[in-house]
Formats: C-alpha cells, structure tokens, sequence
C-alpha cells in the first residue's frame, strides 16, 4: 500500500511539475507568438492588406498547354490561342523571346510577374463603344481564362452614360480585379450584341499592376443589332 501511495504520490507530483512546466513553457510560447504577431501586424502584414489570390503558377501553365495545344509541339501559336484571348492581347509581353509563341515558361513568368508586385488589386475601367457612341447600359464580365479559373473570380460592371465599366469582383473592398488572363464578354439588356462578344468572345484583357497607374483607357468597339421581338 505504501509503495503504491508512493508511486501515486511521486506520480502526481511528477504530473503537476510538468503541469507547471507546460504552462510555463505556453506562456512563453504565446508571449513569443504575440510579440511576432505585433512585429507583423506593423509591417508586412498590417491590417487591410490585400493578398494576391494563390496561384499554382506552374500548375496553371501546364492547364494552359492542356487546354490550347492542340497540334502537341508544346509552343501555343496565335491559331491556338484564338479561344485564350486574354492571353492574345498581351502577345508581346508574354511572349519575351520574341518568337510568336508562347511557352509554358513563359506563361509561368507572367503569372509570377503579377504575384511579384505589391499591387493585388487593380481598378479596371474599360470602355464600350459601338463606333462613337458610348453604348450606356451594356454589362461587361470579365471571366479568368479557363486555365486560371480554379484560382480567380469573375469580375462586372454596367457601362454608364460617358461610356465606361468599373469592373469588380462581387462585394470586394476595395473595388477591383485581381492580376491574371481574363475574357471580356459585352452584353446589353435591350441590344443584342454580337456573339464574338460574349459567347464567342474574341475580347481579352490582362489584368496587371501596371493598369493601376497607367492612364491609357482600355478601349472595346462592338457591334449591335436591336433584339428580335
Ligand atoms: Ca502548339
Ligand atoms: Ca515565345
């Protein structure tokens, strides 16, 4: 009975040491975890910082050769990317070796060019114009390439009077896209708007950081018919 009360006794004291040296040893883990959290909050990741979306850049590169290289000599030429317009408009900074096609690399270089730079979120202002005539009223999506859709969303807005979209992600704050390949489809409630953009649409547009500085309008002249009925 003595050796168990013993063994017990030696065991509890044993146990609330340890206790005491784990609660100790937390205090100092969570004194140690706040100090971190507050030299981060001060600086990299301050409060109302906006993150790039995750992109598996060389996961979404091989998507893309996947989807468009259809004669398999893994190079994407501009017959290929006839359905990746987003990719087409960007061409010459895409394409850095200048060869008219794009590789692999090469898409997997643009993709952590934009995650490379501080700007995650960029306004994007786009005009619609049918000649000159501003066409009021049109709904613009940007819809990301197929390649890059496990990663980024879907983006809208409505042509005003003057003739320009501010394009959004749904209930973002602040307002904006986020970098990457997108597809550019025009629609208009009481217009019917030519097929090759919306459902076949040969309008793209790469959404970057540089667009959060650059004042060149982005520009998109369409055709309209009125709606049958
Ligand atoms: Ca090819
Ligand atoms: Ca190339």
């Amino acid at each position: 009975m003595n050796d168990t009360s013993a063994i017990q006794s030696t065991g509890q004291s044993t146990g609330q040491s340890t206790g005491r040296a784990i609660g100790t040893s937390c205090l100092v883990a969570l004194a140690l975890l706040s100090l971190t959290l507050f030299a981060t909050s001060g600086c990299a990741d301050r409060p109302g910082r906006i993150h790039h979306p995750h992109i598996d850049a060389g996961d979404a590169a091989r998507e893309a050769l996947v989807q468009y290289d259809t004669d398999g000599d893994q190079l994407l030429s501009q017959q290929e990317l006839q359905t990746c317009p987003g990719i087409v408009r960007s061409m010459s900074a895409v394409d850095t070796d200048g060869d008219g096609l794009v590789s692999e690399s090469e898409i997997m270089h643009r993709v952590k060019f934009w995650q490379a730079d501080s700007t995650a979120r960029v306004p994007v202002r786009i005009h619609i114009f049918v000649g000159r005539q501003p066409l009021a009223g049109a709904q613009v999506e940007l819809i990301p390439e197929v390649f890059l859709q496990p990663y980024l969303e879907a983006g809208a807005g409505t042509v005003g009077s003057s003739g320009f979209a501010s394009i959004s992600m749904p209930e973002t704050d602040p307002a904006g896209m986020a970098c990457g390949f997108y597809q550019v489809r025009v629609t208009h409630p009481s217009l019917q708007v030519a097929e090759k953009y919306n459902e076949n649409t040969t309008l793209g547009l790469e959404v970057n950081a540089d667009m959060a500085t650059g004042w060149t309008p982005i520009v998109f002249q369409v055709e309209t018919a009125r709606k049958a009925g």
